[in-house]
């Protein structure tokens, strides 16, 4: 028997810590395999994932800051992200034995058999209520609230492109076992957010996620909001946070997505080497950023088309 480790991506969104804290519970709840699980996190809770916990009287995942190496290596599963790059540092001395994302897959290799589960629909979270059932549960009133709560992050409140009917018919059904409505909950976990006082520095780094392309390091972040217009008053200083955050993190280039729910659309800003950024959005660097209309999905439309560029 072992304690199997769960964690989504770094820099946690809704979606990464909901994906892992749910999905541990079920396979615990269920035995699966005869082993322990346990959900860890990769960076500090957003402020709607610890109300949430808070809410449901569900312990707050421990931070994991790195896996070292060892004769029996630490068995992980990976939620919302199957990337090197994304996940904790020393992942090359786990044992990946699960994924349970809804990402592109990255150049990712594993020397055993595992547990694959990468479905393209609008969550992790979708694809762990759907896991429920598959195997013969059902979930809890707190745990039907932490789901729906990332199906709605991630989705915008089920307007994103990347929405597809199975979000639909899940949500639906944990809105109706909750007694609410989807996107009303939907909305009141996005307006828990302390967006007021976010600093330029959180708007770029609390939710960014690293790709390779094309031998250039780009690093792609997304803050989104429900009024832009606080936001686009700081440029300059969200411009020096992005070019402070590209020299931490070793990147090549840059690109920010301060996205807006009711307007729905994205500002798009970029610093440094992003001329492989500006073909696949079609845009050019221009100081105070580009308004992109309908742009709502950084997966989709952001760094899809980008990655596409030859
Ligand atoms: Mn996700």
């Amino acid at each position: 028997m072992s304690n199997v480790l769960v964690f989504g991506h770094l820099n946690p969104d809704n979606d990464a810590i909901m994906s892992s804290v749910v999905l541990s519970q079920l396979l615990n709840q269920v035995n699966y395999n005869g082993d322990t699980y346990e959900a860890r996190r990769l960076g500090p809770l957003p402020a709607e994932a610890e109300k949430l916990l808070a809410e449901t009287d569900t312990p707050k995942p421990r931070m994991l800051n790195a896996i070292k190496e060892k004769a029996n290596p630490q068995q992980v599963v990976l939620t919302d992200h199957n990337e090197a790059g994304q996940s904790v540092e020393g992942l090359e001395f786990a044992q990946i034995i699960g994924v349970v994302d809804h990402h592109r897959i990255g150049n990712f290799t594993t020397a055993a058999p595992l547990h694959y589960i990468g479905l393209p629909w609008g969550s992790s979270c979708t694809i762990v209520a759907w896991l429920f059932g598959i195997l013969g549960q059902r979930p809890t009133d707190a745990q039907a609230k932490l789901l729906l709560s990332a199906m709605m992050t991630d989705t915008l409140m089920l307007k994103s492109p990347t929405t597809t009917e199975f979000d639909r018919i899940f949500a639906a059904q944990l809105g109706e076992q909750l007694g609410v409505d989807p996107i009303k909950f939907g909305m009141e976990v996005f307006l828990s957010r302390p967006s007021g006082s976010f600093t330029p520095e959180e708007m770029v780094g609390n939710d960014i996620k690293l790709f390779e392309v094309g031998g250039t390091k780009l690093l792609i972040g997304q803050y989104e909001t429900v009024d832009k217009s606080r936001a686009l008053g700081m440029v300059p200083e969200i411009r020096e946070a992005m070019k402070a955050y590209m020299k931490k993190k070793g990147a090549d280039g840059i690109v920010l997505c301060v996205t807006d729910i009711m307007e729905e659309g994205s500002q798009v800003l970029l610093e440094g080497e992003t001329a492989v950024a500006q073909k696949g959005l079609g845009i050019e660097d221009v100081a105070e950023g580009v308004w992109m209309p309908g742009v709502l999905s950084r997966k989709k439309q952001v760094a899809a088309p980008i990655m596409a560029v030859k």
